[in-house]
């Protein structure tokens, strides 16, 4: 699922690569009423290409929520893995197929991973390698979690592991829904494994990483912590 926010510019080429990479996939597009249209470039690929279908929502919800509607919706139509991935070009699908084995041979969740020895980060300014590197570290930190890139948005979840982790009770809405889910996963006992990847990123279109999204996201790995 490839949750999308103004990202007309990249969806197009994002989609047909996930597609080509792994023949077994579909793509699901959930879009937070992007003024740009992206929906609407979705819903006309769709038309044409079974494998895509589009959950169109009607205002920004957020990047958490959206997580949440694509996890649902797979869930429901009997998926055995459901993969996330951002759709602005940052995360190469051609490491798909290798991530989805590592599911079918025993892992409950697949780590995209810059951090992980053999990954790498691309085309960043030195200021969001910094703020990478400190959201990594915080969350790491607080959370006690064992994995090397707790925010990476590239994964492969099994839906067993989903349909034991209490997705009902996760209070992000936004970005932290990432090391959340991450923390749920490995309360959960989820066997987590992590496959390197070079994170490039996006050559299209803006980051939606607001002053605001960090401050909320700081305040719920806070919170997370506590409980
Ligand atoms: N549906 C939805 N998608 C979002 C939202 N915020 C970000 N995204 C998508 O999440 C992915 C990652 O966002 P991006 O801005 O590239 O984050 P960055 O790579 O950390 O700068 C992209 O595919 C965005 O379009 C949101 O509020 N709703
Ligand atoms: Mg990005």
């Amino acid at each position: 699922m490839l949750p999308t926010y103004q990202e007309r510019e990249n969806i197009r080429t994002t989609l047909s690569a996930v597609l080509a990479a792994s023949p077994r996939a579909d793509a699901v597009v959930v879009d937070d009423g992007s003024p740009d249209g992206t929906a609407g470039v979705v819903a006309i690929l769709g038309r044409v290409q079974a494998r895509i279908s589009l959950i169109a929502r009607n205002g920004k919800l957020g990047l958490g929520t959206a997580y949440l509607a694509g996890m649902r919706h797979g869930l429901d139509a009997g998926y055995g893995m459901i993969a996330t991935m951002d759709a602005d070009g940052s995360h190469d699908p051609i490491v798909l197929p290798e991530m989805l084995l590592r599911v079918e041979s025993g892992a409950d969740l697949v780590i995209g991973s810059r951090y992980a020895p053999g990954g790498s980060v691309e085309n960043f300014s030195l200021a969001r390698k910094v703020n990478s590197a400190v959201a990594n570290g915080v969350a790491r930190t607080l959370l006690g979690l064992a994995v090397r890139d707790c925010t990476s948005g590239f994964r492969v979840y099994s839906t067993a592991l989903l349909r034991k982790m209490r997705l009902d009770e996760l209070r992000s809405t936004g970005y932290s829904m990432i090391p959340e889910m991450l923390y749920e996963a490995t309360r959960a006992g989820a066997r987590i494994v992590e496959v390197p990847i070079a994170f490039r990123n996006r050559e299209k279109g803006e980051s939606k990483v607001t002053v605001s999204e960090i401050i909320s996201w700081m305040r719920t790995v806070a919170a997370l912590r506590r409980f």
